[in-house]
């Protein structure tokens, strides 16, 4: 063998051993194909030794063609080798990167992990009860008119009880007329009188505002009252509707129930109304049973300015009312015990004292089991 020929032998031995080494080091697919560009592509270390073939002596050829020949085939199936090996690994650490625990436990829906805050499942409860004994739901406007949220109310302008109720006015607007954030659900029924012809039996469930705040008064509470009116609605039929809401709300069989001589401006005669309770076990009441007895609403007839306010004769109807603090009779039903931690977003005090959303109350299949 010629010395030229040998030192192109060392040459294309030295090339194998570096491409090899890079085809072996490629650590991904884009940088094989580099190694592959370098080596075979049209100006590559291999390509380039074989068109050298070309101006070789026939002897030089004999030997160098096969070796280099043999060199690009030995180069490309190496190639093809690492470039299964990459495509493999990729394979695998993909799967493994996106494996799926199948036995793992599903996560809960938002239907499942949401809760219902302890005021609108009270709300739900009063409207199922209601609903079964025959009242529609009414609502109004948390802004109110004066008009509304007094007068027609039999409050009298100037009247000290516009003051007690320690009302949120709204400053004057264009027509000097002042409004409130609404002291009481009552504009409600106002509002009904007026767009309804009796028999109404309707309750207001809202939001109330009076200027207030300690552990049993927030600024914003919720009223629920509600109002009766036909050409017979009497004394006798309010005690049972209210005896009824209350066995029902308490989930008694049987509840006691105190009515006392009182004075609202809207009601004549009016009443507050005390339910017996056993209050001996710490941090727990019980309704329908004890020595005790706790105020749990207010209620009367109707007066007749009321009714005449409300577009409705007195000769010919009457009607009888009622009002209650919802957030109060949720404290005494899931005793709550600040009533400020109501509205303040805690997510903790939800999950602790929320309702299950799915749980819908309703009088055949529970109020709050
Ligand atoms: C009309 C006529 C009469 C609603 C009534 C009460 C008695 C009452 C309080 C209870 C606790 C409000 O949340 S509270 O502070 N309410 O005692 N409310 S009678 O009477 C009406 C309402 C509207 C047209």
């Amino acid at each position: 063998m010629s010395k030229a020929v040998t030192e192109q032998m060392t040459d294309l031995k030295t090339l194998e051993t570096t491409l090899l080494a890079e085809i072996a080091a490629a650590g991904d697919e884009a940088s094989l194909e580099a190694v592959r560009v370098a080596a075979l592509g049209k100006k590559g270390s291999v390509s380039e030794r074989l068109k050298m073939l070309g101006s070789m002596s026939p002897d030089e050829r004999q030997v160098m063609g096969p070796a280099i020949n043999g060199l690009k085939n030995r180069v490309g199936e190496a190639l093809a080798a690492r470039k299964a090996e990459l495509r493999d690994a990729a394979i695998a650490a993909r799967l493994a990167a996106e494996a799926v625990d199948v036995t793992l436990p599903v996560r809960q829906s938002p239907a499942e992990r949401g809760r219902i805050h302890p005021i609108s499942q009270v709300i739900d409860e009063i409207a199922a009860i209601f609903g079964d004994l025959g009242f529609a739901i009414a609502e109004g406007p948390d802004i109110e008119t004066d008009h509304y949220n007094f007068t027609a109310l039999n409050f009298p302008e100037g009247h000290p009880a516009r003051e007690m109720h320690d009302t949120f006015f709204f400053p004057p607007d264009a027509n000097g007329e002042r409004k409130v954030l609404r002291t009481h659900t009552s504009p409600v029924q106002i509002r009904t009188m007026e767009a309804q012809k009796p028999p109404i039996r309707i309750v207001i469930p809202g939001k109330t505002y009076r200027q207030d705040s300690d552990a049993t008064h927030s600024p914003m509470f919720h009223q629920l009252e509600g109002l009766v009116i036909d050409r017979t609605a009497n004394v006798a039929n309010m005690k049972w509707v209210l005896e009824e809401f209350c066995k029902a709300f308490f989930e008694v069989p049987s509840v006691n129930m105190r009515f006392r001589p009182s004075y609202f401006p809207f009601t004549e005669p009016s009443l507050e109304v005390d339910i017996q309770c056993d209050r001996s076990r710490p941090g727990e009441v019980r309704f329908g049973e004890g020595n005790d007895w706790m105020e749990i609403l207010g209620c009367g007839m109707v007066h007749p300015n009321v009714l005449r306010y409300g577009g409705l004769d007195p000769d010919e109807y009457q009607g009888f009312a009622w009002g209650m603090g919802i957030d109060r009779i949720a404290t005494l039903k899931y005793g709550m015990p600040d009533l400020r931690d109501y509205f303040n977003a805690d997510i903790r005090w939800l999950q602790h004292y929320g309702f299950r959303p799915l749980d819908m109350p309703t009088l055949f299949g529970g109020l709050s089991t």
